[in-house]
């Protein structure tokens, strides 16, 4: 069965972009027919100026997200990164196994630095190196498939690349994984910057919609949404990046074409009504499981307990392996046989 791996990073609120690009398919599609695992990953969230509390509740929101958006434990493996100590075992050897050039190229940190800069503050180094850290968690589990975003399959890329390098340096020990973007939704941009993706831990603003805000939040937001100065509703997004940016979304809730829906419409006031009514019905499932869960914490805190020792099960073979490959002593545990008395 084919083993997929994905994540969450607890850097914000969740949003639309999140679900339209990777989260609604894990429930719809991936936990059904795969052997799945998806994981709040929050030592990602950690290379960027963080507060504590906030992290801890914002993984505690993206994990009951998860199970309302339809991930059900008893289909796939929900856990926390953090729970799980072969990521960081893992990621030390990729370190190893990486160069300093290849984490340099990567466009989110070369998004993230700069931005981190101006705010006055310094640049984590686990801002330039959490790529080998992300590549530990899908190689851990020996995922053949990451569904994610457009944004994130450069970093799959480097997963591949890191596990081809290990395998031959050093025998074969991991599955080499490839990503799987959706074919509409994979890059949700800004409403009101539409040449930027939407992203959650951007300044808030009208151009983000949270998965949770309430329904007349949404609608504003859609409503609001900037477009393009001509007049025909056309989906180019060269051109007219704003109009293609709602034709997409719309067709990620509805199911349809963005080119085809394109010309269906003769106004962009109409275009923006029906996608604001596409996502507000989108979500009102999300929230409303959402609420229920937020009443029983024990539950979501059972299941990501539960997660959290299968996926331990499920790594510890592969990054034992890995640590033999490489040329690591294996430690001798109080278990096994003194030398001499093997002799
Ligand atoms: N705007 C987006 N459109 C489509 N897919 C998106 N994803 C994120 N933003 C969009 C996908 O959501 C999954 C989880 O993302 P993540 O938590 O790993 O964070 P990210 O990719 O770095 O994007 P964010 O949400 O904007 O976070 P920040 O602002 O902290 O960087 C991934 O599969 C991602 O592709």
């Amino acid at each position: 069965m084919t083993r997929v791996f994905s994540g969450v990073k607890p850097t914000g609120h969740l949003t639309l972009g999140n679900y339209l690009g990777a989260m609604r398919r894990w429930a719809a599609v991936d936990q059904h027919e795969a052997d799945a695992l998806f994981c709040i990953v929050d030592l990602h969230a950690l290379t960027v100026e963080h507060d504590p509390a906030r992290v801890r509740r914002l993984s505690r929101q993206a994990a009951t997200l998860l199970l309302a958006s339809g991930l059900d434990p008893e289909l796939c493996t929900v856990f926390v990164q953090s729970h799980v100590d072969e990521h960081t075992r893992l990621s030390y050897l990729l370190e190893c196994v990486a160069t300093d050039g290849e984490m340099r190229r990567m466009i989110q940190y070369k998004e993230k630095a700069p931005r981190e800069r101006a705010r006055g503050g310094s640049v984590r180094l686990s801002l330039l190196t959490y790529p080998a850290l992300m590549a530990a968690d899908i190689l851990a589990y020996g995922a053949d498939e990451v569904p994610v975003g457009d944004d994130q399959t450069q970093h799959v890329e480097l997963t591949r690349d890191l596990a081809v390098r290990f395998n031959q340096r050093y025998g074969h020990t991991f599955t080499v994984p490839k990503a799987t973007p959706p074919t509409v939704g994979a890059r949700v941009m800004n409403l009101q910057d539409p040449t930027s993706k939407m992203g959650k831990s951007d300044d808030a603003g009208p151009g983000i919609v949270y998965l949770l805000d309430e329904p007349d939040v949404v609608r504003k937001k859609v409503m609001r949404a900037v477009t393009d100065s001509g007049r025909d509703v056309v989906h180019d997004r060269e051109e007219r990046p704003g109009v293609a940016n709602l034709l997409e979304i719309l067709a990620a809730c509805t199911g349809g074409d963005p080119k085809e829906l394109a010309g269906s419409y003769a106004s962009y006031g109409a275009l923006k009504k029906d996608t604001a009514d596409a996502v507000v019905e989108v979500l009102r499932p999300l929230r409303e499981r959402h609420q229920a869960l937020c009443a029983d914490p024990g539950y979501v805190d059972g299941v990501l307990r539960d997660g959290a020792e299968r996926a331990r099960a499920m790594a510890r073979p592969t990054v034992d392996a890995a640590y033999r490959a490489i040329g690591l002593l294996p430690a001798v545990s109080g278990a096994d046989p003194a030398p001499n008395a093997a002799r």
